[in-house]
């Protein structure tokens, strides 16, 4: 298999590197700076690539009339046009099962931090304010200063939170660069700030759906959940639709794929649905939410929280989301672990194998 030429557009993962140069020619496409004359050059001896799950891979498929399987480093393949592979007989496979546990994992770490504040927690120990007074549950505070040499002048009683890049809140408003905008904090500290026992719904009942689902069982959580049909073999309450379930539940997961169906699933409709007490937690794409009214419903109060680990254009993540301590960002890494990217791997490097000795597809799509 040495001979075999498999390209990956983009660096990845050391060990999956590694192990793909001990076994194939591993063509590297970012370290040739002409990459669209390499692949020019290249094209009719590239039998399989290996892409991430948030490379756009339609395009590099077109380019390659000898491609016989795309592996896909990831369980998400909307990057790929399966229906296009189908047609030019390109087997595709993906990483299920061994990133489940992970990307569950991070659902309810990403509920708990949201739900208990835990990043404002920790910049507040951090920020030396714990000095100052203990964390309060409310809104109103004793004098906290901002830490930055800001315009505001802040009344006492009142709080203002600086994200030290020109934004400030506190309980009357918003500030960006000292100037003071309409928008008003709401949605804030009023009680629903536990996780225990909270409604929970869940959108996509799939592996890494139903993984969550048996998480929050354990934190005493009742479970509804909405996707494409009712599961027959599910007891947890299922809504025919989105709107639905946001109103019949306190926290909403996205952990659904992303399809023409379900892109834009999380618009105004869903988010006032939801409420200045939902939460919105996101481990599915970022395309599912639209980010836009997701910043107006924060900003507006019509939303009570978000917790988002993927973002519409990715590494890019709006800008006022930054300030609002009732958001808590991460950047993609529902399957970042070591001991999981390394399964990954093992799936993608079995698939390969598998492909390239004649033998059955670990983990075949098409
Ligand atoms: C990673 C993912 O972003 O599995 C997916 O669908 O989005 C993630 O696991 C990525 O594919 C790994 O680099």
């Amino acid at each position: 298999m040495e001979s075999v030429s498999v390209l990956m557009p983009r660096p990845t993962f050391p060990y999956l590197e590694q192990e793909l140069d001990k076994r194939f020619k591993l063509l590297r496409l970012w370290d040739y700076p002409h990459s669209t004359q390499f692949l020019k050059d290249n094209a009719n001896s590239i039998r399989a690539i290996v892409v991430n799950s948030v490379d756009p891979a339609k395009k590099l498929i077109e380019a390659l009339p000898k491609l016989e399987i795309v592996t896909n480093y990831g369980v998400g393949v909307d990057n790929i046009d399966l229906n296009r592979c189908k047609e030019r007989r390109i087997r595709v496979t993906n990483t299920p099962d061994v990133l489940t546990d992970e990307a569950a994992d991070l659902a309810i770490g990403l509920i708990l931090a949201l739900l208990r504040r835990l990043c404002e927690c920790d910049r507040y120990v951090r920020s030396g304010r714990w000095k100052l007074g203990a964390y309060k549950l409310t809104t109103k505070m004793k004098s906290l200063i901002c830490d930055c040499n800001c315009e505001i002048r802040m009344e006492a009683e009142e709080r203002v939170l600086c994200s030290g890049m020109g934004q400030h809140r506190h309980p009357s408003g918003l500030f960006w660069n000292g100037q003071r905008t309409n928008q008003i904090e709401r949605g804030d500290r009023e009680g629903k700030d536990d996780f225990s026992g909270k409604r929970v719904g869940i959108i996509g009942l799939g592996r890494i759906g139903m993984a969550v689902a048996r998480r929050a069982e354990a934190f005493n959580c009742s479970i509804c959940y909405h996707s494409r049909t009712k599961k027959p073999e599910s007891q947890y309450k299922y809504y025919p639709s989105v709107v639905e379930l946001a109103s019949n539940c306190d926290i909403l997961v996205v952990a659904c794929s992303l399809t023409k169906e379900t892109h834009g699933i999380i618009d105004r409709k869903i988010m006032d649905a939801l409420g200045p007490k939902g939460a919105l937690i996101n481990i599915g794409r970022g395309k599912h939410v639209d980010e836009k009214e997701l910043v107006s419903a924060l900003l507006e109060g019509r939303l009570g929280g978000a917790a988002m680990d993927v973002f519409e254009n990715e590494p890019h993540v709006p800008q006022e989301l930054f300030g609002l301590e009732n958001v808590v960002l991460s950047p993609h890494i529902g399957s970042a672990t070591v001991e999981t990217r390394t399964a990954m791997a093992d799936v993608v490097i079995g698939n390969l194998e598998a492909h390239f000795r004649g033998k059955t597809l670990l983990t075949p799509l098409v």
